[in-house]
């Protein structure tokens, strides 16, 4: 059986009004693209697409601009290219721009009937994103008051969440999401259940990502994020890049970088995805002459990952 037989590929659609975001979440957690407060604003003409392999998965993004003149079209006389075959609907809202939120509901209901026509089975998520720019106190009342007015009259499940490229949110928010889509969850929690029993009281924490930062995999409660961020991860990863160039791209892309009483392990794997192991420095000292062990049971972990 091919691969591409058992993981076709994924149709993930991006729609939302105009400067909601949704050209800078997809540059963030697809692209890497390492997000800039106050960046100019770049409109979206008409549509772009984008493609990206995840775990022998093709992921066919479209990102829709979303001036009226382009919604309109998306909705009308486009409806059925755009809509057909959707695995993934992400509808993205700026809480800030109250004003619109009329038209943003009446956009999101377009959307929604469209996808009953042409992709009923489709996962539907909002994302209430820009939060770092809503006031810490403000945040529960203002997504509370905009998620019951967006899903009232609507029978569809649809998953809301709050995220920002300014914070872990969209990283993890992403994982989640593509989790619903994608095969890897029951292999990935095995393997580092596996590290974990096969080193115990000395790996805290194993996260599997993307070398963009999405959080795929974590051992651990995901509303508890590693000690480093998305934003860090990717930053390590560009200096693995130009190091690997400037050694002739033979040395293994391996991190070992210590982040307070524990010693992060960070590989970069050449199928795209980033594993982070976690030990206590205080278990590494007193286990000085089983590092090695450590280190081979690591790198066999890592072997393991690189084949998704
Ligand atoms: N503060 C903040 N600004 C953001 C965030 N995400 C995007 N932006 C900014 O919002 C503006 C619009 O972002 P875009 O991603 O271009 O918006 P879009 O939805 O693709 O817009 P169209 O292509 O016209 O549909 C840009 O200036 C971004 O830098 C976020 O999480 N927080
Ligand atoms: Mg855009």
């Amino acid at each position: 059986m091919s691969f591409q037989y058992q993981n076709p590929s994924k149709k993930i659609v991006f729609l939302g009004l105009a400067e909601s975001g949704k050209s800078t979440i997809i540059n963030s957690v697809i692209e890497g693209t390492i997000p800039q407060l106050g960046e100019k604003y770049d409109a979206t003409i008409n549509y772009q697409r984008k493609k990206k392999t995840l775990c022998g998965t093709e992921l066919n993004i479209f990102d829709l601009g979303g001036q009226t003149r382009f919604l309109d079209r998306f909705t009308g006389d486009l409806s059925e290219f755009v809509f057909s075959d959707v695995d993934i609907f992400i509808y993205t809202l700026d809480p800030l721009q109250a004003i619109d939120l009329s038209r943003a509901k009446y956009y999101l209901e377009l959307s929604l009937e469209r996808l009953d026509q042409f992709s009923p089975k489709a996962n539907i998520h909002v994302l209430l994103h820009k939060m770092d720019l809503l006031p810490k106190r403000l945040i529960n009342n203002v997504s509370g008051y905009i998620t019951s007015y967006l899903k009232t009259e609507i029978s569809k499940n649809l998953q809301f969440h709050k995220t920002s490229v300014f914070s872990e949110s969209i990283y993890m928010v992403a994982g989640e999401i593509l989790a619903q889509v994608l095969d890897f969850e029951t292999d990935f929690h095995l393997i580092s259940e596996e590290l974990i029993h096969s080193l115990p009281n000395i790996v805290s924490k194993v996260q599997i990502m993307t070398q963009e930062g999405i959080l795929l995999h974590s051992n651990e409660n995901k509303d508890n994020p590693s000690n480093l961020s998305a934003i860090q991860i990717r930053k390590l990863y560009e200096s693995s890049v130009q190091h690997l160039v400037s050694n002739g791209g033979n040395e293994k892309r391996f991190f070992s970088i210590e982040v307070i009483d524990q010693i992060c392990f960070l590989d970069f794997l050449d199928n795209g995805l980033a594993l982070l192991i976690l030990i206590s420095n205080e278990t590494e000292k007193v286990l000085k002459e089983e590092t090695t062990s450590i280190y081979d049971q690591i790198i066999s972990i890592s072997n393991q990952i690189s084949l998704f």
